[in-house]
């Protein structure tokens, strides 16, 4: 972090837009920070744009640059991604190419997953009996092992009889780490309620060591966090029926990928949902990127929704400040709610009719407001 005119402190940002509409939110989340900063006096941001993408894999053979991609985003304070993965690629090559390893290189071993109902969105839970009041939730996702370790190996691959193993690891280590990040999560909220999920009646190791690990941490939480536990497949139900009895919930990396998409499609959208890859540790940058992924079937009409990159931007902004900067973020957040909460800014999938740039626009005037 460097300073302008010894006040402002300028944080260095390397920005991944990466494939399909990926690259549009990103682009409207930059033209939303760029404005966020120039209206504040708490800090500026100096972008890095990153060519890595589908395309340029296509050509070159690589997502990243094999032998300087990790210095190379250690040079910077956060990195911003869009999406990863597009129709000509295979979809464990893109995501083998690019996210997981940045996730993995860079301590990032917790996936941070807010939901609540924005204002102005039409969550599908209205239709039910729950007031969108009872859908306000954090999903806190273990990043670096679990089912998206890598492991495993195919053969017979050419002969009917193929075989393949995928390799789920679990560490004492990185199970504690998640779950101690999440009853802190918890105890940091108005309500102080954890639910872990696991799926540990049919997988017998490592989700018996998640349940373990997670009694012996609720013991040091006793009387502060309330928690309970749950199988991933009644979780799925308690998500739709009961939305108000959870708050904080853990899972494994695959569980809560899974988990976090039917929270968002449950609060209204998936284009609303932020995530935020994080290394507590703060010994490499973290990583901001909206959950969707990079919809070939609609990029480059110019009609995605940048809320989720606006809210990821958010993150990275209150992440930076260390609490600093906290004031700054919740005014992104209240311009943000501002632009979902008029109709006319609205994309297709919130039920209105408005472009990306609109969209953007829109939030631009609402920061300088
Ligand atoms: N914006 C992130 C992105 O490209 N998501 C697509 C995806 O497949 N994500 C899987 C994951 O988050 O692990």
């Amino acid at each position: 972090v460097s300073q302008i005119a010894s006040i402002k402190p300028v944080y260095k940002i390397a920005a991944i837009p990466g494939d399909g509409i990926g690259a549009e939110v990103t682009n409207a989340a930059l033209k939303a920070l760029d404005t966020l900063s120039q209206s504040s006096d708490a800090f500026a941001l100096n972008v890095n744009t990153l060519d890595w993408s589908s395309a340029n894999y296509l050509t070159r053979g690589w997502y990243m640059p094999p032998d300087t991609w990790e210095d190379e985003l250690k040079k910077h304070d956060a990195i911003y991604f869009g999406a990863v993965g597009w129709p000509t690629v295979p979809d464990h090559i893109s995501l083998w190419g690019m996210m997981l390893p940045i996730r993995n290189s860079m301590n990032q071993y917790v996936n941070v997953r807010p939901t609540r109902v924005m204002r102005g969105t039409k969550a599908p839970l209205s239709q039910l009996d729950a007031k969108p009041s009872d859908l306000d939730w954090v999903i806190i996702r273990e990043n670096s092992e679990g089912e998206y370790a890598g492991q495993g190996g195919t053969t017979h691959g050419h002969a009917n009889y193929a075989v393949a193993t995928e390799v789920a690891i679990f560490t004492r280590v990185g199970i504690e780490r998640i779950m101690r990040f999440a009853f802190e999560t918890a105890k940091s909220r108005p309500r102080k309620k954890l639910t872990m999920v696991t799926k540990s009646n049919a997988q017998r190791h490592g989700m018996v060591l998640w349940d373990k690990v997670f009694h012996m941490v609720a013991k040091e939480y006793e009387g502060v966090v309330e928690s309970d536990k749950m199988l991933v497949d009644a979780m799925t139900v308690r998500m739709v029926n009961k939305p108000e009895s959870l708050d904080t919930i853990v899972a494994t990396n695959l569980h809560a990928d899974i988990l976090s998409d039917l929270a968002a499609a449950l609060a209204g959208s998936i284009g609303i949902a932020p995530s935020s890859n994080l290394d507590p540790t703060r010994s490499c940058p973290s990583m901001f990127e909206p959950i969707h992924g990079s919809a070939p079937d609609i990029a480059g009409k110019g009609i995605c929704n940048p809320v989720g990159a606006f809210w990821s931007a958010a993150e990275m902004v209150r992440w930076l400040g260390q609490g600093k900067l906290d004031q700054v973020a919740d005014q992104f957040m209240e311009a943000i709610e501002n632009v979902t909460g008029d109709p006319k800014t609205r994309t297709g999938d919130m039920g209105g009719q408005a472009k990306t740039d609109e969209v953007t626009d829109a939030i631009c005037r609402e920061i300088e407001r």
